[in-house]
């Protein structure tokens, strides 16, 4: 009897003592991989490195990491939807304490965040939104209003060409929220003026040789009845311009060039009067993330959106900027 009862005590004692270690793992698997130093580990899911924007976005949260004492393992995904999904999963594999991601695509990032929900990791979309709810499949947005930027764009041609223009559209990445509501913006600003006519719209994923092949297509089809062309980032923009200029027709003149993101190479093209304006849209987010990260940490409560203010470069301010431009 005696002996029974202890059998059951120390049985009993077993468990506990296995729960406790069972819990004690799981805490330090949630408090993430403390290197040797104690820091923290962030982990940075970018989706390509391949233009001025990125690289600038980029090497603002590395300098922000270190400057603040964190390990950041950046990823590139080469601009690919599935490998910025399988980054985004390596990095919950090594129990990063959090995720700064810039999602490719609204749609196509959703398996990426329900990987980092299930394991417990927060994730905090930088530049473009993702479908899903703040404060439950992601912390929280921080970028720019990308709706507002379009409306700029949109009201600097409505003045700028009394109301009358044949534009063509460079859009950004399809499924992309930014190239979504830079759309929607501009064509907010211009559906009260029936003679601004979008004689074409197409996609050219942010990329500059797209944009060029894309604008040297349209050129084809549509020739001197092009009188603006909008497009969604400077990338293209300068494509676009290279087109106008081999076809002998005159960017920044002619045909008026309207932009967004400020880069240092679009703030020359304007000084040079080949490009008309740009919104600008800032690629240094490191303060404001790790800003935000540390106070989600803390605790504090977080706004569904952090929204960014951006500037407006044109002829009157480009090179004053030229310098601190990336
Ligand atoms: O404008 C563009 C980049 O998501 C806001 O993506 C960002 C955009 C930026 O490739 O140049």
């Amino acid at each position: 009897m005696i002996h029974s009862k202890m059998h059951r005590f120390i049985g009993l004692l077993a468990i506990i003592l296995v729960a406790m270690a069972a819990g004690c793992a799981r805490k330090a698997a949630n408090s993430g991989p403390q290197t040797e130093g104690g820091k923290k580990v962030v982990g940075f899911a970018q989706m390509s490195n391949d233009n001025p924007w990125r690289i600038a976005e980029t090497k603002s949260m590395r300098d922000e990491a270190s400057k603040r004492g964190y390990e950041m393992i950046a990823t590139d995904a080469q601009g690919q939807m599935s490998k910025q999904v399988s980054d985004v999963e390596d990095l919950i594999a090594r129990r990063v304490d959090a995720i700064f991601l810039p999602p490719q695509q609204f749609e196509g990032i959703a398996p990426a965040l329900a990987a980092a929900k299930a394991a417990n990791i927060p994730v905090f979309l930088i530049d473009r939104e993702a479908v899903g709810a703040p404060g439950t499949d992601y912390v929280t947005f921080i970028g720019s209003n990308f709706v507002e930027e379009g409306q700029r764009a949109g009201d600097w041609v409505v003045k700028n060409t009394n109301g009358k223009a044949g534009v063509i559209i460079l859009e950004g990445t399809a499924g992309a929220s930014v190239a979504r509501d830079r759309n929607q913006g501009f064509m907010d600003a211009i559906k009260n003026s029936p003679d601004i006519k979008i004689l074409a719209s197409q996609p050219a994923d942010f990329v500059r040789a797209n944009g060029q092949k894309v604008m040297e297509n349209l050129i084809q089809a549509h020739g001197k009845n092009i009188t603006v062309v909008y497009a969604h980032n400077d990338e293209m923009a300068l494509g676009a311009i290279q087109a106008l200029k081999s076809a002998n027709m005159n960017p920044g003149k002619d045909v008026l060039v309207v932009s967004v993101d400020g880069q240092k190479s679009a703030l020359e093209a304007i000084t040079a009067g080949e490009m008309n304006v740009t919104v600008e849209c800032n690629p240094r987010f490191g303060p404001i993330a790790f800003d935000t990260y540390e106070k989600f940490r803390r605790g504090e409560p977080i706004p569904p959106k952090i929204i960014v203010p951006d500037k407006f470069f044109d002829s009157t301010n480009a090179a004053q900027f030229v310098a601190e431009a990336y």
